[in-house]
């Protein structure tokens, strides 16, 4: 199989970490987002709603959306439970990180890291903080109650959480005032076969 991606992207490091702990064979096709390779014609074919990461199946088959990429390919393993309430906690999680959590973490990172903060975006950078702050503090009230964020186990779910919020720092959020993310963040380093964002 094929993976579509950009190593600066927090969503393509999901599929990395996925690949990682459950050592999948794959072959990777860097795209350069900030240099547009996501609008060409080419990309736009494969999908036409020009984003990454996209998999794409030996038949050609292509998957988009980095949480329906890593539940697919963790289907099996107990990175991605079967049980359909534990399932579906793993789902709550991977929607509450789409729409709570990374359009503030990794936008407000994106123009500061990549786009250097310029000052047509200071007001938008600020506005989420607020967000972002929120997103952590329901995931500190979790995380002091269980030692994964779907709970006992470590799910796809963690993996889809810890992408942006390893790196939040890269975005203006300091995590030192949530130690119960803070220690979540180091419980997932120390698993075996983990593996940084390079
Ligand atoms: N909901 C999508 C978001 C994907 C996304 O926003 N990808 C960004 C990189 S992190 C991208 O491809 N940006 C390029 C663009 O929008 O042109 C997912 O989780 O896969």
């Amino acid at each position: 199989m094929k993976i579509y991606g950009d190593r600066k992207s927090g969503n393509c490091y999901k599929v990395q970490l996925v690949c990682g702990f459950l050592e999948i064979d794959h072959e990777w096709i860097d795209v350069d987002i900030l240099a547009g390779d996501t609008k060409s014609g080419e990309f736009l074919e494969r999908n036409p709603n020009g984003k990454i990461p996209l998999l794409e199946l030996d038949q050609g088959e292509p998957l988009s959306e980095s949480n329906a990429i890593i539940n697919f390919l963790a289907g099996g393993s107990a990175l991605y439970p079967d049980e359909s309430l534990a399932q579906a906690r793993v789902l709550q999680w991977q929607f509450f990180e789409q729409y709570s959590h990374e359009p503030f973490i990794a936008v407000a990172r994106f123009i500061n890291k990549y786009l250097g903060l310029p000052d047509d975006k200071a007001e938008e950078y600020a506005s989420k903080q607020v967000g972002g702050h929120k997103a952590l503090q329901v995931m500190e009230k979790q995380l002091g109650r269980t030692p994964y964020i779907a709970g006992e186990s470590f799910t796809t779910a963690d993996i889809s959480l810890y992408a942006y919020t390893h790196v939040a720092h890269e975005g203006g959020f300091e995590l030192g005032v949530y130690p119960a993310v803070q220690a979540w963040l180091d419980r997932v380093v120390s698993l075996p076969n983990f593996k940084g964002m390079e």
